[in-house]
């Protein structure tokens, strides 16, 4: 199995990059930006909660992301490998992750983190706020927060990662193809060793 983390701040291409890569390398995308969304727009429980936090720039807490990430890995008994989008995002999360693969005798074999500048991350996300119709995308305030959230909590998840010599960096800025084949690259080099 080969399981793949996509890490990087709000707007990084983490969501446009896992498009491709899933149907390239045949993996199952798992985001928990887009189960949380999915949730919202069914006006389920966990939604409604999501959508207090969301709707701040402000993570949603640990227990209802790793609850949904423990559903999904276990519908999905037959996949290759998984991509994680958007999860881990709290050092609890990653420890979370690496026990429920560890019950499925697999572990993360990747995190490729995308780097991006603050002013990018902040046209993108605005740009995307015109059309989206996300309610997160539509306030620079709101933007800003969702930056400082990842600085204060999510950014320590890549050093975790790094103890166990796990993460490459890729630079984020470019065009989608550029960074595509950068990623893809480093993704080639290990996931015929590992399988
Ligand atoms: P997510 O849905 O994960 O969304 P995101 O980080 O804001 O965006 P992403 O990184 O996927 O977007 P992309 O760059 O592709 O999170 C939303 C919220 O959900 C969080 O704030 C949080 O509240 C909650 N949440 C999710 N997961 C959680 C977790 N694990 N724990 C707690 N809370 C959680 O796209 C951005 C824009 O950039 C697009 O318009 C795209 O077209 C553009 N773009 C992409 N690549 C580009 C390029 N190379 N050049 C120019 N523009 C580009």
């Amino acid at each position: 199995m080969f399981n793949l983390i996509l890490f990087g701040p709000p707007g990084s291409g983490k969501g446009t990059q896992s498009e491709r890569l899933i149907s390239q390398f045949g993996l199952k995308h798992l985001s928990t930006g887009d189960l949380l969304r999915s949730e919202l727009s069914r006006q389920t429980p966990l939604g409604v909660e999501a959508k207090s936090f969301m709707d701040k720039g402000m993570l949603v807490p640990d227990e209802v992301v790793i609850g949904m990430i423990s559903s999904a890995l276990d519908s999905n008994p037959e996949a290759n490998g998984f991509l994680f989008d958007g999860f881990p995002r709290t050092e609890a999360q990653a420890e979370a992750l690496d026990k429920l693969l560890k019950l499925k005798q697999t572990e993360i074999s990747l995190v490729l983190s995308l780097i991006v500048t603050e002013e990018e991350l902040v046209k993108r996300l605005l740009g995307r706020g015109k059309t989206s119709g996300r309610s997160d995308d539509v306030d620079e305030n709101i933007i800003r927060a969702r930056i400082t959230e990842y600085h204060k909590k999510t950014s320590a998840v890549a050093d975790y990662y790094k103890k166990f010599d796990k993460v490459v960096e890729i630079k984020g800025e470019g065009t989608v193809d550029e960074i595509f084949d950068s990623l893809s690259a480093e993704i080639e080099k290990r996931m015929y060793i590992g399988q």
